[in-house]
């Protein structure tokens, strides 16, 4: 099904996967097979990167930045307001690829393009809107203000559950603050990741935008950790696990360079008494389920009053037993498939663990066969009512594995929302206004997204995206998170007659 998109795209099924824009280097690395968990085909394969290949990139990228930083910023929005078309151009193809590489349904491979445009969209405008503040000095004669100057070489580490979506929230933020970027993506998802090369090269061709600008590195786990040591690059954006996230974030920080870590979350629904329970179920339901709960963001808990407990687990288990499971390209189904064998395992353990813990099934789950299943990555969704406090809650699983469990006042239900070593997404279902309010307030949700009678999943761009605690505390997306791609200057300008200092301190000689 892919060999038409994949030619749309310029990919041969056995290329490099190291780029600097328009030219492929004939990459010397360990080859890297992607299959698709949708039917088990392999779509195609890639050369890795070598060291020699990934410092040649860097050369060419340092290179790239010495131009790049000297274009006006709306310049450089303007090549991003044109990737946005040129995405536009190719939603279907794109979010196609998506979908049979990753495995995603396909409206969901759409919205992963969307939020491509999206982005470009926001970062067209962010490119006349990279203000910094005017302040008043202490000293007569003296005028005092901050710039925002360009970064470097910012590199992007991508996990395979939005294999092209968190490359576009960095890298157009990135390039409309002058950065040129470096792109490790998944090793499970590197065909998507090529595609992305392609359309970026072709319009950078067009601009005559400098070689580098754009860079690809494709590898695994050693690529990721020569880009987290490296003094040449002064931001690293790393999304994937918080065991990655730890060494990332170590690496950098021993060098003292910055890094953004968008890691593992743990997202609680807390619905209450007041909830409106046919939006809670959705809510609950698409955030459990949806991308096989292979978001980030995706419902891993559900923290529900006593009173509605019972009522609202029946209401569960019904729309479970109408999920259609099944090729994610079919717009019919709703769920497709865990990313790989490796997946299945570990959500199988995870069941295991939830068994042993005292935890008990009310929908139970398991691996699918038969036909349309032959690729053995197809799982149902589960529900289990569990103590928060188990190990196994405590973890991040990445597999349509929801827990459930009851709570008698609020202020309990915060607790145990808090109480997981995780801070990405949270929300609450209700239609009061004192509980509503005391969940967003200092005392609610120590999370870095926390809504309203809306779930966990599917932030918009428009808002900085990321969390605390384990979830690694780094922003990316809207906002001002832009000011994580550039460097802050203080200037004091003295036009007086005179050299006053500050402070007061008096130094005649
Ligand atoms: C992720 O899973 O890494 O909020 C990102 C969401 C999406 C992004 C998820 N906009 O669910």
């Amino acid at each position: 099904m892919t060999d038409d998109i994949l030619k749309i795209f310029n990919i041969s099924t056995t290329g490099s996967g190291v780029s600097t824009g328009q030219h492929w280097l004939p990459a010397n690395g360990a080859p890297i097979t992607s299959v698709s968990p949708v039917d088990n085909k392999e779509i195609a394969t890639v050369k890795s990167a070598t060291r020699e290949d990934y410092d040649q990139v860097v050369a060419v990228a340092q290179e790239a930045f010495k131009v790049w930083r000297t274009w006006p910023a709306p310049k450089r929005g303007e090549i991003v307001r044109q990737i946005g078309e040129a995405l536009r151009g190719h939603k279907e193809h794109l979010g196609k690829l998506v979908s049979y590489e990753m495995g995603k349904s396909l409206q969901e491979g759409y919205g992963e393009v969307q939020e491509m445009i999206d982005i470009c969209d926001f970062a067209v405008g962010l490119s006349r809107q990279l203000h910094g503040l005017t302040m008043h000095s202490e000293r007569p004669g003296h005028r005092m203000y901050e710039q925002w100057h360009p970064l470097g070489i910012t590199g992007i580490i991508t996990a395979f559950n939005f294999p092209v979506a968190v490359w576009s929230w960095n890298t157009m933020l990135a390039w409309v603050c002058g950065d040129v970027c470096i792109w490790k993506p998944s090793e499970k998802t590197p065909v998507t990741a090529l595609a992305c090369q392609h359309i970026a090269a072709q319009v950078f061709a067009a601009n005559n935008v400098p070689e580098g600008v754009s860079c690809l590195v494709t590898g695994g786990r050693e690529t990721g950790e020569w880009l987290a040591h490296d003094k040449r690059i002064p931001l690293v954006s790393a999304t994937g696990s918080t065991r990655m996230g730890k060494a990332v974030g170590a690496a950098v920080g021993e060098r003292l360079g910055r890094s953004l870590l968008e890691l593992g979350g743990n997202n609680a629904i807390i619905i209450t008494a007041d909830a409106d329970l046919d939006m809670a179920l959705i809510g609950a339901v698409f955030g459990a389920v949806g991308t096989a709960g292979q978001r980030c963001t995706s419902t891993r808990r559900l923290i529900i009053h006593e009173s509605v407990y019972d009522n609202f687990i029946a209401r569960l288990a019904r729309a479970y037993s109408q999920l259609r499971i099944g090729n994610p390209l079919d717009e019919h189904n709703h769920v497709g498939p865990l990313i790989d064998r490796a997946a299945v395992e570990a959500y199988l353990g995870a069941i295991e663990q939830v068994k042993q813990q005292g935890g008990h099934f009310v929908v139970e789950g398991g691996v699918l066969t038969g036909p349309g299943y032959e690729s053995g990555c197809y799982v149902k969704p589960c529900i289990a009512a569990v103590e928060n406090t188990y190990d196994i809650v405590q973890h991040e699983t990445f597999a349509p594995i929801l827990y459930v469990m009851k709570y008698q006042t609020l202020e309990e239900a915060i607790a145990m929302q808090n109480d997981v070593p995780q801070g990405l997404s949270s929300a609450i279902m209700t239609l009061n206004l004192r509980e509503a309010e005391r969940f967003l307030s200092h005392a609610g949700s120590d999370c870095g997204i926390a809504n309203v009678n809306i779930g966990t999943s599917g932030a918009e761009i428009g808002g900085a995206f990321g969390g605390e605690k384990e979830t690694g505390g780094g922003r990316e997306s809207g906002s001002d998170a832009w000011k994580a791609y550039m460097r802050r200057q203080t200037n004091t300008i003295n036009y007086s007659t005179s050299l006053p200092l500050a402070q007061g301190i008096k130094f005649d000689i």
